[in-house]
């Protein structure tokens, strides 16, 4: 399979995103879209356009509102983005709030927004411990939740189907002070870790042609409960390829936080090959870097987020399994980091922990982006 096929362009979305940007020419030509990829790549000047010198894709968690009120939010993305994914609206407790009756009217905005400017969209995220619906009981025996689990992943995956180039099949099943590593979750309780291969196997007979991911955070940096996230993962992963579960890739959700923890390349690059090693794509789904632990000052703040982020970029870059990178939001006026006092700063100055500022203007973090992605290795 090439590159362009796994990072999910398809040549629907090259033409009509040549379309989008004037080159409507490049869309009809279609020839193989690695030609139209690289020819468009030219014409933007967003971080799309840097990733798309090495085939891969930047995407962008976002929500419908926005793109259908706020002009400067719908800008950005058209100018930054080839990929999307909704921050909220394919959640179960936004799609479903009475027993098995579903409203997809925020993600099909999204769909269709995607289809228009041919982009292309990932779902997020469908069996998870939290934004569950309140009529689902918190406990459930064994039957009754391989059930409802099972009826929900089906529901919206076959929903989407042929929509969505992935999905995060399972969201965050670690847990490293969990004597198992498993964290403790309605799923977990009913069905023991077998929920996760369940989950797996209900997307693909949904959605046969999505990529399907397993998605956690804190996987990137050097402390041990990092070392116990990596090495959990790892054993999740194999045994889901062991036993022939249809898993396509691992999303690394990217939450960094400044100042906090010590960054290891060769730990987290030594990392990305093992995965890539089981044959899985790696995606880095949710980035962000919270600045809660730096000084107020914007300049050093600016500076600080930015050499992170290129330090984890370059080494993720460096993988050839590596088919891209999301920000959870693209500028600060998004960020879900001043929305709870664990992550707010407490000067209660604004969080600067996206590539463009609250005036979409790039900052420091945008350059660090851009140029990893230009120095990023090709991909296989
Ligand atoms: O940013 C999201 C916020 O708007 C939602 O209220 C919340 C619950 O649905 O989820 C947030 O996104 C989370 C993502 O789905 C999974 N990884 C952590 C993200 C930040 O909390």
């Amino acid at each position: 399979m090439t590159s362009h096929r796994r990072a999910g362009w398809t040549r629907r979305s090259v033409a009509a995103r040549a379309a989008a940007l004037g080159t409507a020419a490049l869309g009809t030509a279609v020839l193989g879209a690695a030609s139209c990829r690289s020819a468009l790549a030219a014409q933007g000047s967003g971080l799309a356009s840097h990733a798309a010198r090495t085939g891969r894709l930047f995407g962008t968690a976002v929500r419908s509102p926005d793109l259908t009120y706020n002009a400067g939010t719908r800008d950005e993305v058209l100018r930054e983005a080839s990929l999307l994914v909704p921050e909220y609206e394919m959640k179960w407790e936004i799609l479903a709030k009475s027993p098995g009756s579903y409203d997809f009217g925020g993600g099909d905005r999204l769909a269709a927004f995607a289809e228009r400017h041919g982009l292309d969209l990932r779902g997020h995220t469908l069996v998870w411990h939290l934004a569950l619906p309140s009529w689902l009981p918190r406990q459930l025996d064994a039957r009754e939740a391989k059930r409802l689990m099972e009826e929900h992943v089906t529901a919206v995956a076959s929903h989407y189907a042929g929509r969505v180039q992935s999905w995060d099949v399972v969201n965050e099943a670690i847990d490293p002070q969990a004597s198992d590593g498993m964290r403790t979750s309605l799923w977990m309780q009913a069905l023991g870790p077998d929920y996760i291969p369940l989950a797996f196997a209900a997307a693909a007979r949904a959605d046969p042609k999505a990529k399907l991911y397993y998605n956690d955070y804190d996987l990137e940096c050097d402390t041990p409960d990092q070392d116990v996230r990596r090495a959990k993962t790892l054993e999740i992963l194999t045994k889901l390829r062991r036993d022939g579960v249809p898993i396509h890739g691992l999303g690394i959700q990217g939450h960094l936080q400044a100042g906090r923890w010590p960054y290891d390349a060769g730990k987290f690059a030594r990392f990305l090959r093992a995965v890539s090693a089981l044959d899985l794509d790696i995606l880095i789904t949710e980035m962000d870097v919270s600045d809660r632990l730096l000084p107020a000052p914007e300049a050093e703040r600016d500076a600080t987020v930015a050499g992170l982020a290129g330090d984890v970029l370059r080494t993720f870059l460096a993988e050839p399994r590596a088919t891209g990178v999301l920000t959870w939001g693209l500028s600060d006026r998004q960020t879900w980091l001043n929305d709870l006092p664990t992550h707010r700063r407490t000067d209660n100055l604004p969080q600067r922990a996206l590539p463009l500022d609250r005036n979409g203007r790039p900052k420091p973090l945008w350059t660090a982006m851009a140029q990893a992605f230009d120095a990023a290795t090709p991909m296989r």
